[in-house]
């Protein structure tokens, strides 16, 4: 294989060797979630073709009743964890409570988190839509079936936090504490192929994120940021430019590479915020400090926050240093 080309596999096995205690288990554990990555990347892309829709299930021209994407991408990712041996329990968005592990299946010492599908009411305007994963060493005894303990850890205890953006290409992006390293999925041979290596976010974007349409549910501090970002100011290169998917996997993957801000905050119709401090806030968080960003509840620090349940939402502001900080200046009324 050529020297220029470095796969995913590869890249995670090189970043081990900086871990003398690493098993190769982990290895193992990041590739089977690339190889769920490529399924849900597959139906995802076939998804009008299959019959794969968001809202329906359909019968495909197997004959096969054809389940929602989403669903699919729930089922894709626990059967690529739960017998490999490395997983004691898994929390996905799409169940209530933890995902234990089958009987007579090997337990592991990763407990594994993630969002399957997220963005998943976008799918049938053929908007991207992204899995979003992470993981934590057990805190409770080996041997024995994974709790919820072992997934309510705050998210400074993460060992890897990653995602997979389904849009014009399929990326992986990770880190393990090393860095965020993205991978361009090449189809023509199935591999996870290194595209954007230690990838850093300016300390200052351009670019904000929120869904406007709240403004009037927000306490004012939000109000006045947003009213400042649009004031016409070229000494402070004001107005910045407004971009807003609605999924949140793609607003911050074009955030992290440009520059920018991403932010849902809480409000009098969602007064914890909308979404996840398990799947969404902290993986991402890993992800952005990481990259040298920043990403808060508007008053703390979101890895340092001790999840109380697996599905607890949160505010979250989510970007450049700079703009994730003035932001919290805002809420905090140092400025207004
Ligand atoms: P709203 C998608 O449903 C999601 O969980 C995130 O991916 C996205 O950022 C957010 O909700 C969009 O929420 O209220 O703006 O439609």
């Amino acid at each position: 294989m050529s020297e220029k080309i470095i796969t995913l596999s590869r890249h995670i096995i090189e970043e081990q060797r900086k871990h003398p205690e690493a098993t190769g288990k982990f290895t193992d554990l990041m590739n089977d979630i690339a190889f769920a990555a490529k399924l849900i990347s597959y139906h995802t892309n076939k998804a009008g073709l299959l019959g794969v829709l968001g809202e329906t299930f359909n019968v495909n021209i197997q004959g096969e009743v054809v389940k929602k994407l989403d669903v699919f991408a729930n089922e894709t990712m626990i059967k690529a964890l739960d017998h490999n041996g490395h997983t004691c329990v898994m929390v996905s968005e799409e169940s209530e409570d933890v995902i234990p592990i089958p009987e007579n299946y090997p337990l592991g010492r990763y407990a594994v988190l993630f969002d399957p599908l997220d963005g998943s009411s976008n799918i049938d305007a053929n908007v991207s839509v992204g899995t979003i994963f992470y993981i934590y060493l057990r805190v409770t005894p080996e041997g024995r079936p994974g709790r919820a303990e072992d997934c309510l850890q705050p998210g400074i205890k993460q060992v890897c936090a990653g995602y997979i953006v389904y849009g014009s290409s399929t990326m992986l992006v990770y880190t393990t504490g090393n860095g965020v390293h993205g991978f361009t999925l090449d189809p023509s041979y199935g591999e996870f192929v290194l595209s954007h290596p230690d990838i850093k976010t300016p300390k200052k974007g351009k670019i904000y994120s929120v869904n406007e349409s709240n403004f009037d549910y927000w306490e004012q501090g939000i109000k006045n940021y947003i009213h400042y970002v649009k004031q016409v100011d070229e000494k402070t290169d004001r107005p910045m430019n407004s971009r807003y998917i609605g999924s949140m996997v793609s607003d911050f993957h074009r955030n992290l590479l440009y520059g920018g801000v991403f932010l849902y905050p809480a409000s009098s119709r969602s007064p914890e915020g909308k979404l996840r401090l398990t799947y969404e806030a902290n993986p991402m968080a890993f992800i952005i400090e990481q990259a040298g960003g920043r990403a808060s509840d508007g008053y703390r620090r979101i890895m340092e926050i001790l999840p109380e349940h697996i599905h607890q939402r949160t505010p979250l502001f989510i970007g450049s240093e700079k703009d994730v900080a003035m932001i919290e200046d805002f809420i905090s009324g140092r400025l207004s």
